[in-house]
C-alpha cells in the first residue's frame, strides 16, 4: 500500500473517529472544516513518519557500517570482505554458528591470492600452528564439497604432496587450513575442535 492510499485511510478513520467523538460530547461543532484541517494534519503526520522511517533505515545502515568497520580494525581486510580470526576452538557446526551469529560466515578462499591472505593473517594471529575450520564441507553428498550456500567450491588447495586429501571417507566431511602445512586443506571430522575464521561482506 501506497502512502497515498494510507493516507486516505487514515482520513477516513479520523472522521469515523470525529463523528463518534463529537456523539459522545454531544458536541456539534466539529464540522468538515475541522475534519479537513485534521486531514491536511494527519497527511503531515504521515510524511513525519516516512521521513522516520527513511532515517531510521538509515540509521540502522550506518551501524552495520559501523559494525563492520570494527571487524575490519580488529581483524583484517581482503577484497571485498573484512576476516576476523577466534582462537577459541569449536566444532564445525558451532563455529558455523558463532560466524552467522555475528552477520558472517566461516571463510571460505575462493582463489590461491584469497588462499594466501587467509594463511597470512591466521599465522600472524592466532598462531602458527593452527587449524582453521573453512565454510567447505561435503556431509550431504560425499566426495561433493560445498560452500556455506550449498553450491559447488570453485577452489580447493588440498594437501596433495604428502598425502593424499581429502582422504577422510564418509568419516571426514569438514574442511580445514592447516597453518603448518602452508595453507593446505585437509578434510577432518565435523566434531572437532578448531579455531576459526569468519567473514563478513562488505557491502
Ligand atoms: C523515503 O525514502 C524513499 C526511498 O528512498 C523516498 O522515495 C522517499 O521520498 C523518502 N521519503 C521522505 C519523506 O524522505
Ligand atoms: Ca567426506
Amino acid at each position: 500500500m501506497d502512502a497515498r492510499k494510507v493516507q486516505v485511510l487514515f482520513c477516513l478513520l479520523l472522521l469515523l473517529v470525529v463523528r463518534n467523538t463529537s456523539q459522545q460530547s454531544s458536541s456539534k461543532k466539529r464540522n468538515s472544516k475541522n475534519s479537513k484541517k485534521d486531514c491536511a494534519n494527519s497527511a503531515a503526520m504521515e510524511l513525519l513518519k516516512e521521513q522516520i522511517n527513511n532515517i531510521t533505515l538509515e540509521l540502522n545502515l550506518l551501524k552495520e557500517q559501523q559494525a563492520l568497520h570494527t571487524v575490519c580494525l580488529r581483524g583484517t581486510k581482503i577484497p571485498g570482505k573484512c576476516l576476523l580470526a577466534d582462537g577459541v576452538k569449536r566444532s564445525f557446526h558451532a563455529a558455523s554458528d558463532h560466524c552467522a551469529a555475528q552477520g558472517g560466515s566461516l571463510v571460505t578462499p575462493t582463489s590461491a591470492d584469497h588462499n594466501q591472505q587467509l594463511l597470512n593473517y591466521v599465522r600472524q594471529s592466532i598462531g602458527p600452528a593452527m587449524h582453521v575450520w573453512l565454510g567447505v564441507n561435503d556431509m550431504v553428498t560425499e566426495g561433493r564439497w560445498v560452500d556455506q550456500s550449498g553450491g559447488g567450491v570453485r577452489f580447493a588447495n588440498w594437501e596433495t604432496d604428502v598425502t593424499q586429501q581429502p582422504d577422510g571417507g564418509s568419516t571426514q566431511n569438514c574442511a580445514v587450513l592447516d597453518v603448518a602445512a602452508n595453507g593446505k586443506w585437509f578434510d577432518e571430522s565435523c566434531r572437532q575442535e578448531r579455531a576459526s575464521v569468519c567473514e563478513f561482506n562488505i557491502v
